[in-house]
């Protein structure tokens, strides 16, 4: 396991010193609004207990030099040389971070160079957002070491900047907002064109309830492919149908919408649609009944993921069906898609009966084992030594 002890000490392994502080940032669940973050509009996700923890130390010179144990090399660059295709790979995420503090308002033309070493628990590919966990920590780090001040909304869009312009994934912000908004035992509401927030408490413990993780082992990538793809269609039904993004419509535009668009750009249109209902109805039944009562809304969204914006993959929809034949109070696929991970809410003393039910029908399909476990929602990025 992993902690800030952990990675002071491989700090300290690699550097030969201790380092000024250690800060870090979880990956994320969205529980519900998928593909809605880059249409203005709702998203519902929690952090999750797994971490990316970045331990760093100053320099006397503008150098900043990365380190990991997950990538043998270490790689620098000189702070007057960051630019967007300077670097590529890994080393993106961060020093991508470190070119979009200065874009959001950070001079660096003074800042001294740091040392950094990351080191994280959260799973790459599984659809948990690794990226934005590794981005938020980092940009935590060196908005406090360079005593920026910038706020956390603002750290989520330079991480979103990072991931856009540097790694190269037209991602939205729902994974940067949940790894730096999330408090423990809660999800982040987000409105994703004010940027309003509000934390809003689950009541998972109280309700005998868990959210499952299966990770189906199917990965996934955002830079390329079908992600770039839904957005494209996204922007064309917003456009074809006169708004400047699909936030602006709802279910009443919907026989237009299918006047208007050819077949598949009307079913992407109306996933949107339909998902930012469900998380305003999601958040509202939450409030007023509970989470035993969300389980349909998490249902249907698989639904309209698999249906309408078609981006989840065999090895999810067997995973979301049987979770849902075994007692799941309610099922979906989480995050991107084209692989990743589904999420059940279930009752905690069903957990192994529906685990080994989805192990099972992967092992007669013939699929990979499968990844199961529980995620409790969790504290958000944070200075931790
Ligand atoms: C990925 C992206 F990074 C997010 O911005 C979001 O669009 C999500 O897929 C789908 O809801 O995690």
């Amino acid at each position: 396991m992993i902690d800030a002890v952990t990675a002071r000490q491989r700090f300290a392994e690699y550097y030969g010193h201790a380092p000024a502080g250690v800060w870090s940032a979880p990956g994320r669940v969205n529980l519900i609004g998928e593909h809605t973050d880059y249409n203005e509009g709702f998203v519902f996700p929690f952090a999750i207990a797994e971490r990316t923890w970045v331990a760093l130390g100053g320099r006397a010179d503008r150098v900043v030099r990365v380190a990991t144990s997950f990538a043998p090399d270490a790689v620098e660059i000189h702070l007057d040389d960051l630019a967007p295709d300077a670097v590529s790979g890994w080393a993106a995420y961060p020093f991508g971070v470190a070119w979009a503090l200065g874009r959001f308002g950070g001079d660096l033309s003074q800042a001294s160079g740091v040392d950094l070493f990351i080191t994280s628990d959260v799973p790459v590919g599984a659809g948990l957002s690794s990226s934005a966990a590794l981005e938020s920590a980092v940009a935590l780090a060196l908005d406090e070491h360079w005593g920026l001040g910038l706020d956390r909304l603002t750290l989520a869009k330079v991480g979103r900047h990072a991931e856009n312009e540097v790694v190269g994934a037209p991602t939205g912000i729902l994974d940067q907002s949940a790894s730096l908004l999330s408090e423990s035992d809660a999800a982040v509401f987000l409105d994703c064109r004010s940027l309003d927030a509000e934390v809003i408490p689950l009541h998972l413990a109280e309700s005998h309830l868990t959210i499952l993780v299966i990770d189906t082992k199917v990965e996934h990538a955002h830079a390329t492919g079908g992600y770039a793809a839904r957005r494209a269609s996204c922007e064309a039904g917003a456009h074809a149908l006169g708004v400047s993004s699909l936030r602006d419509l709802d279910a009443g535009d919907l026989p237009r919408a299918q006047r208007v668009l050819d077949d598949e750009t009307f079913r992407r249109v109306r996933h949107i649609i339909t998902e930012n209902r469900r998380v305003l109805d999601t958040v509202r039944t939450l409030r007023e009944q509970g989470p035993l009562a969300i389980g349909g809304l998490l249902d249907a969204s698989h639904a309209s993921m698999r249906d309408d914006f078609e981006i989840t993959v065999p090895e999810i929809d067997l995973a979301v069906s049987v979770a849902q034949a075994h007692g799941a109070v309610g099922a979906r696929m989480t995050g991107g898609g084209f692989g990743g991970s589904a999420i059940a809410l279930v009752a905690v003393d069903l957990v192994p009966a529906v685990s080994k039910a989805v192990r099972d029908a992967f092992a007669e399909r013939g699929y990979g084992e499968p990844v199961i476990f529980t995620e409790q929602p969790s504290a958000g990025a944070r200075r931790d030594a």
